[in-house]
Protein backbone atom coordinates (compact mmCIF):
# COMPACT_ATOMS: atom_id res chain seq x y z
CA UNK A 1 0.00 0.00 0.00
CA UNK A 2 1.36 3.47 -0.49
CA UNK A 3 2.07 5.59 2.48
CA UNK A 4 -0.99 7.70 4.23
CA UNK A 5 1.91 10.34 4.51
CA UNK A 6 2.40 10.45 0.56
CA UNK A 7 1.02 13.92 -0.60
CA UNK A 8 -0.67 12.16 -3.59
CA UNK A 9 -2.62 8.32 -3.94
CA UNK A 10 -3.73 6.02 -6.35
CA UNK A 11 -7.89 5.80 -6.84
CA UNK A 12 -8.93 3.40 -8.76
CA UNK A 13 -12.94 2.93 -10.69
CA UNK A 14 -14.19 -0.30 -11.22
CA UNK A 15 -17.78 -1.62 -12.56
CA UNK A 16 -18.48 -4.00 -15.61
CA UNK A 17 -19.26 -2.78 -18.87
CA UNK A 18 -20.59 0.96 -19.44
CA UNK A 19 -20.86 1.75 -15.91
CA UNK A 20 -19.46 4.97 -16.48
CA UNK A 21 -16.08 4.89 -15.69
CA UNK A 22 -14.75 7.19 -18.34
CA UNK A 23 -17.29 9.66 -17.83
CA UNK A 24 -17.14 9.92 -13.87
CA UNK A 25 -13.08 9.86 -14.19
CA UNK A 26 -13.04 13.16 -16.68
CA UNK A 27 -15.22 14.74 -13.43
CA UNK A 28 -12.80 12.93 -10.92
CA UNK A 29 -9.57 14.21 -12.87
CA UNK A 30 -11.35 18.15 -13.01
CA UNK A 31 -11.85 18.29 -9.32
CA UNK A 32 -8.70 17.14 -8.46
CA UNK A 33 -6.82 19.84 -10.44
CA UNK A 34 -9.33 22.59 -9.60
CA UNK A 35 -8.21 21.63 -5.79
CA UNK A 36 -4.66 22.33 -7.14
CA UNK A 37 -3.30 19.20 -7.53
CA UNK A 38 -1.23 17.52 -10.36
CA UNK A 39 -2.88 14.31 -11.50
CA UNK A 40 -1.64 11.11 -13.44
CA UNK A 41 -4.37 9.57 -15.33
CA UNK A 42 -4.30 5.83 -16.26
CA UNK A 43 -6.12 3.14 -18.03
CA UNK A 44 -6.01 -0.83 -17.66
CA UNK A 45 -4.97 -2.63 -19.56
CA UNK A 46 -2.96 -0.49 -21.11
CA UNK A 47 -1.49 3.08 -20.03
CA UNK A 48 1.84 2.61 -20.99
CA UNK A 49 3.16 2.20 -25.05
CA UNK A 50 3.88 -1.70 -24.32
CA UNK A 51 0.32 -1.60 -22.36
CA UNK A 52 -1.42 -0.75 -25.13
CA UNK A 53 0.35 -3.27 -27.37
CA UNK A 54 -0.94 -6.27 -25.04
CA UNK A 55 -4.41 -4.61 -24.79
CA UNK A 56 -4.58 -5.33 -28.47
CA UNK A 57 -3.91 -8.82 -28.27
CA UNK A 58 -6.21 -9.07 -25.46
CA UNK A 59 -8.81 -7.44 -26.54
CA UNK A 60 -8.61 -8.08 -30.13
CA UNK A 61 -12.44 -10.41 -31.01
CA UNK A 62 -10.31 -12.64 -33.52
CA UNK A 63 -8.58 -13.78 -30.31
CA UNK A 64 -11.11 -16.01 -29.34
CA UNK A 65 -8.36 -18.42 -28.53
CA UNK A 66 -6.91 -16.78 -25.63
CA UNK A 67 -6.82 -19.05 -22.84
CA UNK A 68 -7.31 -17.66 -19.37
CA UNK A 69 -4.65 -18.12 -17.66
CA UNK A 70 -2.65 -16.15 -20.92
CA UNK A 71 -5.59 -13.27 -20.08
CA UNK A 72 -4.54 -13.08 -16.77
CA UNK A 73 -0.88 -12.74 -17.52
CA UNK A 74 -1.27 -10.45 -20.06
CA UNK A 75 -3.72 -7.98 -17.64
CA UNK A 76 -0.45 -8.30 -14.81
CA UNK A 77 2.45 -8.03 -17.67
CA UNK A 78 0.48 -4.98 -18.51
CA UNK A 79 -0.09 -3.86 -14.83
CA UNK A 80 3.31 -4.61 -14.06
CA UNK A 81 4.88 -2.12 -16.68
CA UNK A 82 1.93 0.80 -15.90
CA UNK A 83 3.09 0.05 -12.13
CA UNK A 84 7.04 0.68 -13.27
CA UNK A 85 6.52 3.07 -15.70
CA UNK A 86 3.83 5.41 -14.65
CA UNK A 87 2.37 4.75 -11.35
CA UNK A 88 5.48 4.36 -8.89
CA UNK A 89 7.10 7.21 -10.56
CA UNK A 90 3.52 9.82 -9.97
CA UNK A 91 3.05 8.64 -6.67
CA UNK A 92 7.23 9.46 -5.56
CA UNK A 93 5.78 12.83 -7.27
CA UNK A 94 3.32 13.49 -5.01
CA UNK A 95 0.84 13.34 -7.76
CA UNK A 96 -2.95 11.55 -7.49
CA UNK A 97 -3.01 8.77 -9.98
CA UNK A 98 -6.70 7.77 -11.25
CA UNK A 99 -6.95 4.56 -12.65
CA UNK A 100 -9.49 2.64 -15.00
CA UNK A 101 -9.62 -0.43 -13.66
CA UNK A 102 -6.57 -1.73 -11.58
CA UNK A 103 -5.97 -4.93 -10.17
CA UNK A 104 -9.38 -6.14 -8.72
CA UNK A 105 -10.39 -6.24 -11.65
CA UNK A 106 -8.44 -8.94 -12.48
CA UNK A 107 -9.94 -11.02 -9.51
CA UNK A 108 -13.50 -10.03 -10.50
CA UNK A 109 -12.90 -11.25 -14.11
CA UNK A 110 -10.02 -13.77 -14.51
CA UNK A 111 -11.00 -15.14 -10.87
CA UNK A 112 -14.67 -15.15 -10.65
CA UNK A 113 -15.16 -14.33 -14.12
CA UNK A 114 -12.73 -16.96 -15.45
CA UNK A 115 -12.60 -19.52 -12.73
CA UNK A 116 -9.15 -18.84 -12.02
CA UNK A 117 -7.87 -19.64 -8.14
CA UNK A 118 -8.08 -16.34 -6.32
CA UNK A 119 -4.50 -17.11 -4.40
CA UNK A 120 -2.86 -17.52 -7.87
CA UNK A 121 -4.32 -14.21 -8.46
CA UNK A 122 -2.90 -12.59 -4.90
CA UNK A 123 0.34 -14.34 -5.87
CA UNK A 124 1.10 -12.35 -8.83
CA UNK A 125 -0.72 -9.24 -7.67
CA UNK A 126 2.06 -9.02 -4.68
CA UNK A 127 4.57 -9.85 -7.76
CA UNK A 128 3.73 -8.32 -10.45
CA UNK A 129 2.09 -4.94 -8.89
CA UNK A 130 2.77 -4.70 -5.71
CA UNK A 131 0.60 -2.06 -4.66
CA UNK A 132 -3.01 -1.58 -3.87
CA UNK A 133 -5.47 1.21 -4.60
CA UNK A 134 -5.44 3.42 -1.50
CA UNK A 135 -9.18 4.32 -2.77
CA UNK A 136 -11.20 1.95 -4.82
CA UNK A 137 -14.52 3.24 -6.22
CA UNK A 138 -17.57 0.34 -7.32
CA UNK A 139 -19.99 1.64 -10.38
CA UNK A 140 -22.61 -0.53 -9.60
CA UNK A 141 -25.23 -1.22 -11.70
CA UNK A 142 -27.55 -4.41 -13.17
CA UNK A 143 -25.40 -6.37 -15.75
CA UNK A 144 -28.21 -5.90 -18.46
CA UNK A 145 -28.28 -2.10 -18.19
CA UNK A 146 -24.51 -1.61 -18.51
CA UNK A 147 -24.43 -4.23 -21.81
CA UNK A 148 -27.29 -1.74 -23.14
CA UNK A 149 -25.24 1.74 -23.07
CA UNK A 150 -22.37 -0.07 -23.94
CA UNK A 151 -24.20 -1.13 -26.93
CA UNK A 152 -24.27 2.07 -28.77
CA UNK A 153 -20.72 1.86 -29.19
CA UNK A 154 -20.47 -0.74 -32.12
CA UNK A 155 -18.26 -3.85 -32.23
CA UNK A 156 -17.81 -5.68 -29.12
CA UNK A 157 -14.63 -6.44 -28.18
CA UNK A 158 -13.71 -9.93 -26.95
CA UNK A 159 -14.66 -9.78 -23.10
CA UNK A 160 -17.55 -7.48 -24.28
CA UNK A 161 -18.69 -10.72 -26.20
CA UNK A 162 -19.04 -12.66 -22.91
CA UNK A 163 -22.26 -14.54 -22.11
CA UNK A 164 -24.42 -12.68 -19.20
CA UNK A 165 -23.48 -15.13 -16.88
CA UNK A 166 -19.83 -14.48 -16.93
CA UNK A 167 -20.87 -10.60 -16.27
CA UNK A 168 -22.87 -11.19 -13.47
CA UNK A 169 -19.94 -13.48 -11.74
CA UNK A 170 -18.28 -10.36 -12.82
CA UNK A 171 -20.98 -8.07 -10.76
CA UNK A 172 -20.77 -10.48 -7.52
CA UNK A 173 -17.76 -10.87 -6.88
CA UNK A 174 -16.81 -6.76 -7.34
CA UNK A 175 -19.77 -6.51 -4.88
CA UNK A 176 -17.93 -9.40 -2.31
CA UNK A 177 -14.80 -7.66 -2.87
CA UNK A 178 -16.21 -4.18 -1.88
CA UNK A 179 -18.13 -5.64 1.45
CA UNK A 180 -15.10 -7.57 2.14
CA UNK A 181 -12.85 -4.10 2.56
CA UNK A 182 -15.19 -1.24 3.53
CA UNK A 183 -12.68 1.18 4.09
CA UNK A 184 -10.76 0.83 0.83
CA UNK A 185 -14.41 0.87 -1.27
CA UNK A 186 -17.16 3.42 -2.22
CA UNK A 187 -19.88 1.74 -3.65
CA UNK A 188 -21.81 4.16 -5.86
CA UNK A 189 -25.33 3.36 -7.98
CA UNK A 190 -24.33 3.93 -11.09
CA UNK A 191 -27.97 3.24 -12.75
CA UNK A 192 -28.33 6.75 -11.74
CA UNK A 193 -27.98 9.86 -13.86
CA UNK A 194 -24.34 11.05 -14.84
CA UNK A 195 -24.42 13.95 -13.29
CA UNK A 196 -25.97 12.20 -10.18
CA UNK A 197 -23.65 9.48 -9.69
CA UNK A 198 -20.70 11.90 -10.31
CA UNK A 199 -21.63 14.50 -7.20
CA UNK A 200 -21.75 11.25 -5.59
CA UNK A 201 -18.27 10.15 -6.12
CA UNK A 202 -16.88 14.10 -5.73
CA UNK A 203 -18.66 14.24 -2.08
CA UNK A 204 -16.66 10.84 -1.43
CA UNK A 205 -13.41 11.82 -2.79
CA UNK A 206 -13.68 15.08 -1.26
CA UNK A 207 -14.25 13.41 2.07
CA UNK A 208 -11.31 11.39 1.27
CA UNK A 209 -9.41 14.25 0.52
CA UNK A 210 -10.08 15.93 3.97
CA UNK A 211 -9.24 12.59 5.83
CA UNK A 212 -5.64 12.73 4.10
CA UNK A 213 -4.43 16.19 5.22
CA UNK A 214 -5.94 15.44 8.22
CA UNK A 215 -3.35 12.67 9.05
CA UNK A 216 -0.72 14.47 7.39
CA UNK A 217 -1.12 18.20 9.04
N1 LIG B 1 -10.20 -6.49 -17.80
C1 LIG B 1 -9.99 -7.75 -17.28
O1 LIG B 1 -10.63 -8.71 -17.70
N2 LIG B 1 -9.05 -7.92 -16.32
C2 LIG B 1 -8.28 -6.90 -15.86
O2 LIG B 1 -7.42 -7.12 -14.99
C3 LIG B 1 -8.51 -5.60 -16.42
C4 LIG B 1 -9.48 -5.43 -17.38
C5 LIG B 1 -7.70 -4.45 -15.93
C6 LIG B 1 -11.19 -3.33 -20.69
O3 LIG B 1 -12.00 -2.79 -21.63
C7 LIG B 1 -11.66 -4.79 -20.55
O4 LIG B 1 -10.65 -5.53 -19.89
C8 LIG B 1 -12.88 -4.84 -19.67
C9 LIG B 1 -12.43 -5.57 -18.42
C10 LIG B 1 -11.22 -6.30 -18.85
N3 LIG B 1 -13.82 -5.67 -20.35
N4 LIG B 1 -15.00 -5.73 -20.31
N5 LIG B 1 -16.03 -6.07 -20.61
P1 LIG B 1 -12.34 -1.27 -21.77
O5 LIG B 1 -11.36 -0.44 -21.03
O6 LIG B 1 -12.50 -0.99 -23.22
O7 LIG B 1 -13.79 -1.24 -21.21
P2 LIG B 1 -14.37 -1.00 -19.81
O8 LIG B 1 -13.31 -0.80 -18.79
O9 LIG B 1 -15.37 -2.07 -19.54
O10 LIG B 1 -15.08 0.40 -19.94
P3 LIG B 1 -16.33 0.81 -20.81
O11 LIG B 1 -17.16 -0.31 -21.30
O12 LIG B 1 -15.78 1.73 -21.83
O13 LIG B 1 -17.26 1.50 -19.82
P4 LIG B 1 -17.15 2.74 -18.88
O14 LIG B 1 -15.92 3.54 -19.08
O15 LIG B 1 -17.41 2.22 -17.53
O16 LIG B 1 -18.41 3.61 -19.34
P5 LIG B 1 -18.50 5.01 -20.15
O17 LIG B 1 -17.71 4.90 -21.43
O18 LIG B 1 -18.27 6.15 -19.25
O19 LIG B 1 -20.05 4.97 -20.49
C11 LIG B 1 -20.61 4.03 -21.38
C12 LIG B 1 -21.82 4.67 -22.08
O20 LIG B 1 -22.83 4.94 -21.13
C13 LIG B 1 -21.50 6.02 -22.74
O21 LIG B 1 -22.29 6.14 -23.88
C14 LIG B 1 -21.93 7.05 -21.70
O22 LIG B 1 -22.32 8.25 -22.25
C15 LIG B 1 -23.11 6.33 -21.05
N6 LIG B 1 -23.27 6.64 -19.63
C16 LIG B 1 -22.29 6.80 -18.71
N7 LIG B 1 -22.83 7.06 -17.50
C17 LIG B 1 -24.17 7.03 -17.66
C18 LIG B 1 -25.27 7.21 -16.76
N8 LIG B 1 -25.09 7.42 -15.47
N9 LIG B 1 -26.51 7.10 -17.26
C19 LIG B 1 -26.72 6.85 -18.58
N10 LIG B 1 -25.72 6.67 -19.49
C20 LIG B 1 -24.46 6.77 -19.02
Amino acid sequence: MTSLNARGALISFEGGEGAGKSTVIAAVVAMLQSNGLRVCQVREPGGTPIGEAIREVLLKPEHRGLCAETELLLMMASRAQLVRERILPALANGEWVVADRFTDASFAYQGSGRGIDSGCIAELERWAAGIQPDLSFLLDLPVADGLKRASGRGAPDRIESESLHFFERVRDAYRQRAAQEPIRWRVIDASQAADVVAAGVIAALAAFLASRSEVSS
